[in-house]
């Protein structure tokens, strides 16, 4: 946040309780910026009825103010800077500084009002995705309500009735506006103990989003329907996504909404979870199995919680394994299996910064320092303790710790796996595979046919018989 705005937390509402007048009522409430694309710790409400505060991936929080019982938030639609991680920064559409714009908390029953600004150089609107509200809130431009004109602002106003897992984004010019990265989180906490919604010590969320923005260049693509190169949770791809850092024993939740253009199996190693909620609400008991993937279709939302009892740095990722890359050349040849050593050093005396991607598949990226233009990032990347992890895109860690604080959500560093626990180099014999074996065999002639199948399997081709093979000519079938 800015100086003009930071107030951190307490202060900031207990300064705008204070403060305000009957002229000031009636102002827009301040709107609050936020500079950084760092996790802010959870905000704690100072008015209103008391919650446990979610914590958003690489983002943030909006404040409010109490305005006669209305919680009043103030969001600014505007052109906005994002790192997508260390060393690319994109210029994407977003609220309040930052793509994704803050997230919404509010509680069950709160009356609701909010300033939409905006400073974008078109028209918009926000539809609040899953709310019960009155129809003309709904955010629909043309539909529901005349479209936010340029340098305008309009008041959308309502109860949260139910609560549970939301989003928000535009309802106008959508195809350009989402792709440019203009969405948010809303949450609605429960006003009193619900039967369906378990009370945890660590409440997690994000949206997933892509873009498709040309190595090089920082503002996406808004035509591109399903080639997207960036792959990102609250648009950032990892290694530039903060890890999710919990206590041992913590009964932890996870909200997760989809705005991309493709389902994203969402896979946590380690550990078993249930889908307690949907966009649609607490799911019920009867509904919960377990599970380690779950599948989060375009405009869906879900809710997992789990109880975070293995200590470690457990893989947290979309299990679509081109989603934990980052951009790639799309004309690249396939060249696992060729040997092209030699080559290389050849071209090389020609093109000193020549290289060839992927002769034993694609790992070698994880550690070659590959010249790439500015403002893209490399496909694959991040190094931990062992090595380059290789991946990018939708990839965090849960990292579990018995010592970690109740309440600090501090990343840890990474686990150091007890002495015994962790995989090893086998330095005893290794006997023969036994495919091996009979190769060598067949190579030997002793196996018939494994090398040269029969023509007929009632009469075995005795060694050294000639096959004639009969293929069909180009576009001719006869004769078989
Ligand atoms: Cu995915």
């Amino acid at each position: 946040m800015n100086r003009r705005n930071f107030f951190g937390g307490a202060a900031m509402t207990a300064v705008a309780a204070a403060s305000v007048s009957r002229v000031a009522m009636a102002a827009l409430p301040e709107p609050v910026m936020m500079g950084k694309p760092d996790t802010a710790p959870p905000l704690v409400p100072q008015t209103g009825r008391p919650y446990n505060p979610v914590v958003t991936l690489n983002g943030w929080t909006l404040p409010w103010r109490m305005n006669q019982n209305v919680k009043e938030f103030h969001l600014v639609a505007e052109p906005v800077v994002r790192e997508i991680a260390p060393g690319m920064n994109a210029t994407l559409w977003g609220y309040n500084g930052q793509s994704p714009g803050p997230t919404i908390e509010v509680v069950e029953g709160d009356r609701v009002r909010i300033f939409l600004t905006n400073k974008l150089p078109e028209h918009t609107t926000i539809h609040w995705h899953g709310q019960r509200l009155p129809n003309g809130m709904d955010g629909v431009g043309g539909l529901n309500q005349k479209a936010v004109p340029v340098g305008k602002t309009y008041v959308y106003e309502f109860v949260a009735r139910r609560p549970g897992t939301f989003m928000y984004h535009p309802h106008a010019d959508e195809m350009t506006q989402m792709a440019m990265g203009m969405m948010g989180f809303w949450v609605t906490h429960p006003k009193d103990k619900h039967p369906l919604i378990q009370e945890v010590q660590r409440d997690f969320c994000f949206l997933l989003n892509a873009y498709d923005i040309d190595p090089g260049s920082t503002t996406p693509m808004p035509n591109t329907m399903t080639d997207f190169n960036l792959w990102t949770w609250n648009s950032r791809a990892f290694p530039g996504i903060d890890s999710l850092n919990v206590r041992q024993g913590d009964q932890v939740r996870i909200r997760i909404g989809n705005l991309t253009m493709t389902n994203h199996p969402i896979h946590l190693h380690g550990h078993e979870f249930v889908v307690s909620g949907t966009d649609g609400g607490p799911t019920p008991p009867g509904s919960r199995w377990p599970e380690v993937t779950t599948d989060i279709a375009v405009g869906q939302m879900r809710q997992i919680d789990f109880l975070a009892d293995e200590e470690g740095d457990w893989a947290f990722h979309c299990h679509k394994s081109h989603h934990t890359m980052n951009p790639m050349g799309h004309d690249v040849p396939n060249m696992i299996g060729v040997d092209h050593r030699g080559l290389v050093a050849k071209i090389q005396k020609l093109v000193p910064d020549y290289m060839v991607m992927g002769e034993r598949g694609m790992a070698d990226m994880g550690e070659m320092q590959m010249p790439i233009p500015d403002q893209t990032l490399p496909m694959m990347t991040g190094t931990g303790p062992y090595g380059p992890i290789e991946m990018g895109g939708m990839f965090s860690m849960l990292k579990v710790r018995r010592d970690q604080k109740p309440g600090d959500y501090s990343n840890p560093g990474w686990y150091r796996q007890p002495a015994g626990t962790q995989s090893f180099e086998w330095t005893g014999n290794l006997p023969e595979p036994a495919r091996f074996q009979s190769e060598a065999a067949a190579a030997a002639g002793t196996v018939p046919g494994l090398h040269n199948p029969p023509v007929h399997a009632s009469a075995p081709t005795p060694p050294g018989t000639t096959l004639t093979v009969r293929k069909p000519g180009a576009g001719s079938h006869r004769g078989h």
